[in-house]
């Protein structure tokens, strides 16, 4: 990988996309994780490279509800496996829950390598590699699940996913938490719990707060999740950025030019 000094200003972005071109390199990744990282980095730019209150909130009632899931499970793709491998374990681990390597581009091979790297990073329970149910409503290998993991599940979460599986699985019944940056995209207007930040913060955000809930009664879990309103979460997000936007562009406007 290319050293990147800790001083540059875009530190951390660099080190993502650094990490999503090594996934490639390792076949972890699909070639078009690179332009999802890049669509990613424009949306976080816009946020202000942060978790915003609104995306705190998100976090907050995403960890309630996988608390109160009986059978929660968690997507994991190239992208993911790339970005956060070892954040996703210690959040099955928190939740005991299953991670289902679960591919848009699917090879049988990335999912073999995607499998072994969580195992390597201590994950119990990996699944995916065979799939043995389908997503009603969804094109062949998009539609590929396990029993006993995301096919079953009754909370999934599903990070950096496209409308249309996000959409597939809210029609089975399912309560579907995403992780998108983008507050505007199908996946993030169809979840039931959208975590507009960016998942190298987000990940570990929702174990630590998964972790901080695990002693609250269920129905302090319950009257989080009521009070959740997933629409209104992204106006705010928008919201934010626009306040964002103009900050910056006071900022630029009040500098002292050459
Ligand atoms: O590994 P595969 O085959 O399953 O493919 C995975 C990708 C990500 C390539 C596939 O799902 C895809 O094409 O996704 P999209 O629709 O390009 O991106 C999904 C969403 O994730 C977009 O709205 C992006 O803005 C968002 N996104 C990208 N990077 C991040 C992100 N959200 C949070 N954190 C990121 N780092």
């Amino acid at each position: 990988m290319t050293e990147i000094p800790k001083s540059h200003p875009r530190y951390a972005s660099l080190v993502a996309r650094e990490r999503v071109a090594e996934g490639v390199r390792k076949g972890l990744t699909s070639s078009q994780g690179l332009i999802a990282q890049g669509r990613g980095e424009c949306f976080d730019y816009l946020l202000g490279e942060r978790t915003t209150p609104s995306a705190a909130a998100a976090t907050q009632a995403a960890a309630a509800m996988l608390l109160l899931a009986d059978r929660p499970a968690l997507s994991v793709n190239g992208n993911v496996a790339a970005l956060v491998p070892e954040e996703m374990v210690a959040l099955a681990c928190a939740l005991a829950a299953p991670l289902e390597v679960n591919l848009f581009h699917r090879s049988e091979e990335r999912v073999k390598r995607i499998a072994d790297l969580l195992r390597d990073y201590g994950a119990e329970r990996v699944i995916g590699e065979n799939p043995d149910a389908t997503i009603p409503g969804l094109d062949h290998a998009r539609a590929l699940a396990t029993r006993g993991g995301i096919y079953d599940a009754d909370v999934v979460l599903i990070p950096l996913e496209d409308g249309d599986r996000c959409e597939a699985l809210v029609a089975m019944g399912k309560k579907v938490i995403a992780i998108d940056l983008n507050p505007l995209s199908r996946t993030a207007r169809r979840a039931t719990v959208s975590i507009v930040d960016n998942i190298l913060r987000a990940a570990p955000n929702l174990t630590a707060q998964a972790k901080q809930l695990s002693s609250m009664r269920h129905e302090n879990l319950e009257r989080i999740v009521q009070e959740y309103d997933n629409e209104s979460m992204l106006h705010r997000a928008v919201q934010e950025m626009m306040t964002h936007l103009q900050g910056q562009f006071q900022d630029y406007h009040s500098a002292p030019k050459d």
